[in-house]
């Protein structure tokens, strides 16, 4: 109702952050492909097992000229997992509190990228190799305006191909290629990777990347599996340039949650040599996430605190997108007002000096506990603020009530994904 609708525009004029002149519209009409790494954590970034890079591709491109890498991101995800990234990275908001905005609001009204997109002639879909009843995304999908969802049922499923979850990277990718390239452009194409998924068992015919040597046997294989992900990636970077659709894209990477939680603390300490204290279990929330622009030099660039809900105004912006019609609750990475104080789904949060962890204050730099300040409750506050908006929007499905200039809502019964031969 009007009351709502007057919060929702006091919000987004409250939280809007304008975009750096130096990188709106950067990388106008590209295509856009978005590509969620399963599980993949920053601190594997530029990590070596037995002298061997673990991610030698991710690697190679935090030393590229045309990337951002931002390696501050935290990941905001709740018990949605991979949907709640998903979800996070098309709307800018959070996840639920319990349970996964994916399975329990998919009916909600939404202005989620595909649908902010259409606006200006670009063709959503999303490509992930399990079947699309999984995380009930064929119906989320269906209210964020996907145009066209490649599951399970368009890839060749065998069983060399597929483990636990489904498709491996690398098939997942090859045959990803075609369909790739019959889509219209300019596209918003989602890449979801499901290999690097706990437990990060491997066939041993798909990798001579060395475990780790721990006694745990999770941690070992995680290096592993993720090495495996990193070369799927460099692969299809190689087919995208043979495409030709390389040097019209924008490709978006980021680690969707963590793979390793704190039941391998032991192990996890031996790797990263230090004790895994609550300082150390928050750095380890941290994913890598890149922005890479072909034949773009993105030079001196801000590498801020930030967490996944940031990474769509950055997008947004780089497309020469306005933002100031939507309301999301994260802001532009690479514009000079950029807020960092970033909340976690738990409640904690992460900003420049001050961060907590489950109601005790740390310094950020140091990592070490510090005594409560009155002047903590401002950032406390505005932390919580977000979340409750955030849950607020949610629960009582909010932007319903409210129409954006020049969006046309999604409507959910234009959409709908099946197969010809179903
Ligand atoms: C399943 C895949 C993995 O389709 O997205 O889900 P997760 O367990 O990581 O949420
Ligand atoms: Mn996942």
């Amino acid at each position: 109702d009007s009351e709502d609708v007057a919060k929702i525009k006091k919000e987004i004029q409250d939280r809007y952050v304008s975009p750096s002149q130096d990188y709106f519209k950067l990388a106008q009409n590209r295509n856009v492909i978005v590509i969620s790494m399963e599980s993949l954590q920053d601190f594997v970034i530029n990590m070596k097992i037995e002298g061997k890079e673990v991610t030698p591709f991710l690697n190679s491109l935090v030393e590229d000229e045309e990337t951002f890498y931002f390696d501050q991101i935290y990941n905001q995800t709740g018990q949605g997992k991979t949907s709640d990234a998903e979800f996070i990275l098309d709307n800018s908001l959070y996840g639920m509190p319990q349970g996964s905005a994916y399975v329990n609001k998919a009916q909600n009204t939404f202005q989620s990228t595909p649908g902010i997109l259409k606006e200006y002639g670009y063709t959503s879909a999303s490509f992930h190799g399990n079947y699309k009843t999984f995380w009930n995304r064929n119906e989320m999908y269906r209210s964020q305006g996907y145009d066209r969802f490649y599951d399970a049922s368009y890839y060749d499923m065998n069983e060399r191909n597929t483990k636990n979850y489904g498709l491996k990277d690398k098939p997942f990718f090859e045959e990803s290629m075609p369909i790739l390239q019959g889509l219209p452009e300019p596209f918003y194409a989602k890449f979801i990777t499901l290999s690097n998924h706990f437990p990060f068992e491997m066939d041993e015919w798909d990798t001579n990347f060395p475990q780790a040597n721990t006694n745990d046997k999770v941690v070992n294989q995680y290096f592993q599996s993720a090495n495996y992900l990193d070369s799927a990636l460099s692969k299809f970077f190689t087919g995208l340039k043979k495409s030709g659709l390389y040097d019209r894209s924008i490709i978006v990477l980021y680690g969707d949650h963590y793979g390793i939680s704190e039941n391998h603390n032991e192990a996890m300490a031996e790797i990263i040599g230090k004790e895994i204290t609550p300082f150390e279990s928050l750095k380890l929330q941290e994913v890598p996430v890149f922005i890479h622009i072909p034949g773009v030099k993105t030079g001196d660039y801000p590498q801020p605190i930030g967490g996944q809900l940031d990474i769509r105004p950055t997008l947004l912006h780089l497309l020469g997108v306005e933002t100031n019609q939507y309301l999301g609750l994260g802001t532009d990475l690479l514009a000079k007002g950029h807020i960092e104080l970033t909340p976690l789904r738990n409640g904690d949060f992460v900003s420049n000096d001050i961060s907590m962890i489950n109601q005790r204050y740390y310094d950020s730099k140091s990592g070490k506990m510090i005594s409560y300040e009155e002047e903590f409750d401002q950032l406390t506050q505005a932390a919580r603020e977000k979340l409750d908006l955030s849950d607020e929007i949610l629960t009582k499905d909010l932007l319903r009530f409210y129409h954006p200039a020049g969006f046309t809502p999604i409507n959910r019964e234009d959409y709908q994904y099946v197969q010809d031969d179903e």
